[in-house]
């Protein structure tokens, strides 16, 4: 087996905190590079900066251009086996053209035609898709065929079976998200083909999957349920459920009694219905609305996320870059940079002057390893 040595180059620099350049001090670093070894006073301000400073910058994508795009793909890329998605993920400018959106998660847009099908496969990676428009896709997670609709979060916990078809006449579009990144540095991923055809039972498309009947009442456990998935076993958070808990927050907030969680700013975390957790081990995914005219206050975050503007229009500053935005675009949050929103009425007389923003990050990893922190800003 041949092994391939990465040369170590280390440069001599005349600095205060560097020792004087001399011949000994060159003909040391010549040792060093010839077995392979990195004194930690050249390296120490990049391996322990005072504070996170990403590798990942802030960056926007417009839904129109990604859309367009992946209607591209769908007349001339086909959906099969090897290819397994017609996946189109995005690609943080500073992360060497890698697929990844920050240094832990990706998100793409997938596309599937009409009639087609994603065949069934299953990795360890953890995923999820949210939709932002469309439907008439059903995703089959175990065997269970689960409906796609606008507004709807659906979790597909790592090694679980999966795959989609579209039944309906329109091509359909979503986002999925993973935790790709993330796993490509732990070394730890696995991948299985499925089936090459789903059975004419998972080909129907029922309203309701039976995950959801199982485990879609609010604060009730099935008794049946006696071993639990890695993550959640509610396989869809219905877009009538998440605009609900919304819309309830900020009604309480107007009659005084709190409930959001500032001014004019509902939220929720999509949670495990059986341990209240996060939905999946690695990613933690939340819908934020904000009334007409409301602002959050600009805080800062270790660990990265990627939005969605679900609904509505407004601003959004990321560190020193703000963007004006509307539904379907996407943006990425790098690890502690700050953040914040502001809704703004837009252009079309249907408009409520709010804003609905979609949020997946990797918080529940940084929880686990007590590496997480927040900061507010002042404003
Ligand atoms: C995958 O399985 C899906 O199941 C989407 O829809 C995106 C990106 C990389 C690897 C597997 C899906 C994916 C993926």
């Amino acid at each position: 087996m041949s092994t391939t040595q990465t040369p170590v180059r280390l440069q001599a620099v005349s600095a205060p905190d560097q020792p004087d350049v001399t011949p000994a001090l060159e003909e040391l670093y010549r040792g060093f590079e010839q077995e392979l070894l990195v004194p930690l006073w050249t390296e120490i301000g990049d391996l322990m900066p005072a504070h996170p400073r990403s590798r990942a910058v802030p960056h926007l994508w417009r839904w129109d251009s990604l859309l367009e795009l992946a209607a591209r793909a769908g007349e001339i890329v086909p959906v099969g086996r090897g290819g397994e998605r017609r996946a189109i993920a995005l690609a943080n400018p500073s992360l060497g053209g890698r697929p990844f959106a920050t240094p832990t998660l990706w998100a793409a847009i997938q596309y599937l035609m009409p009639g087609e099908d994603a065949p069934e496969h299953r990795h360890t990676q953890h995923a999820f898709r949210f939709v932002v428009e469309g439907s008439g896709v059903w995703t089959v997670v175990d065997g269970d065929p689960v409906p796609m609709n606008r507004g709807d979060f659906l979790p597909q916990a790592g090694w679980n079976w999966h795959a989609h078809h579209n039944t309906s006449k329109e091509p359909m579009a979503w986002l999925d998200g993973l935790d790709i990144p993330f796993q490509y540095v732990t070394e730890a991923q696995f991948f299985e083909f499925g089936r090459d055809e789903l059975s004419a039972a998972e080909r129907t498309t029922p309203q309701r999957s039976r995950s959801e009947r199982l485990w879609g009442h609010p604060g009730l456990r099935p008794l049946s349920a006696t071993s639990l998935p890695p993550g959640s076993p509610l396989f869809a958070y219905k877009w009538e459920f998440t605009d609900r808990a919304l819309a309830d927050q900020l009604a309480v907030e107007a009659e005084g009694y709190g409930g959001t969680v500032e001014p004019g700013h509902a939220a929720v975390r999509f949670a495990n219905p059986a341990t209240g957790a996060d939905v999946l081990p690695t990613v933690r995914a939340e819908m934020h609305r904000l009334v007409r005219g409301a602002e959050t206050a600009p805080v800062r975050e270790t660990g990265s996320s990627v939005y969605q503007v679900f609904d509505g229009s407004g601003t959004v500053t990321v560190g020193d870059t703000s963007w004006s935005v509307t539904r379907g675009d996407l943006f990425v949050v790098p690890s502690w940079e700050s953040f914040s929103a502001r809704s703004e009425a837009g252009s079309t007389d249907s408009d409520s002057g709010g804003l609905d923003l979609f949020r997946f990050s990797d918080a529940p990893v940084f929880e686990a390893l007590q590496l997480h922190r927040t900061r507010k800003e002042d404003a």
